[in-house]
């Protein structure tokens, strides 16, 4: 298996993943605005979307969105318990959070990283994604994870978009549990291996 990313981008959810399930895989690097992968390919004809994170098969099969390559990795190795097996509630839950995430947070981050979105509306959307934090801090007052009180996907999801707040100097301190909760997230070893790997501060 092979996953394409790009440093410190969304790519990192999967990345995170892989460590967590303990596959064998290897990564190759993407410029995402050249679509070049390191190997020197055009990136968009291994995903037209032009988009990390791309998640490529040993049989050449490509599976693209990080919500359907993290679902396929923790199927592929249920003990590793990173979701919940099909047909539990807790299946459920794990696929809510994973597509609040992808809806409510990761999408409205993107415009504000656009050098071309106005300022106003930046910080429109920095103020939409604080009343998303609000919500997830109450959550995670009274529970570990977002999920069954253990690391799952929509941990390393989460963890990978709140990257993105504390690059934005967001005031984490009006989020003490979900600060907390980062930090203790930020110490699995799996998740220090992706940083590393990906030259990325802890
Ligand atoms: N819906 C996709 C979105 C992936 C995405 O936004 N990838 C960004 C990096 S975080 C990207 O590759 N952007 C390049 C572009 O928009 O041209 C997913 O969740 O996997």
């Amino acid at each position: 298996m092979k996953l394409y990313y790009t440093a410190g981008s969304c790519s990192l959810f999967p990345h995170i993943v892989l460590r967590e399930a303990g596959q064998g895989f290897t990564l190759e690097s993407v410029d995402i605005k050249k679509k070049k992968t390191a190997g020197g390919k055009d990136f968009t004809a291994i995903n037209p979307k032009g988009m990390v994170p791309v998640l490529q098969l040993d049989d050449g099969t490509v599976l693209t969105e990080g919500v359907a390559i993290a679902q396929y990795i923790a199927d592929k190795v249920p003990e590793s318990n990173l979701i919940a097996p099909i047909g539990t509630m807790a299946r459920y839950h794990c696929v809510e959070w994973l597509n609040y995430i992808s809806a409510e947070l990761h999408k409205t981050f993107t415009p504000i990283f656009r050098p071309g979105t106005p300022e106003t509306y930046k910080e429109l959307l920095q103020e939409y994604l604080q009343v998303r934090f609000r919500y997830i801090n109450i959550v995670l007052s009274e529970q570990n994870y977002l999920v069954g009180n253990r690391f799952s996907v929509a941990d390393a999801y989460l963890f990978t978009m709140m990257r993105w707040a504390q690059s934005l100097k967001l005031d984490m301190f009006r989020y003490p549990a979900l600060a907390a909760y980062l930090d203790h997230i930020a110490e699995r070893p799996a998740v220090l291996t992706a940083l590393k790997v990906e030259r990325l501060k802890g």
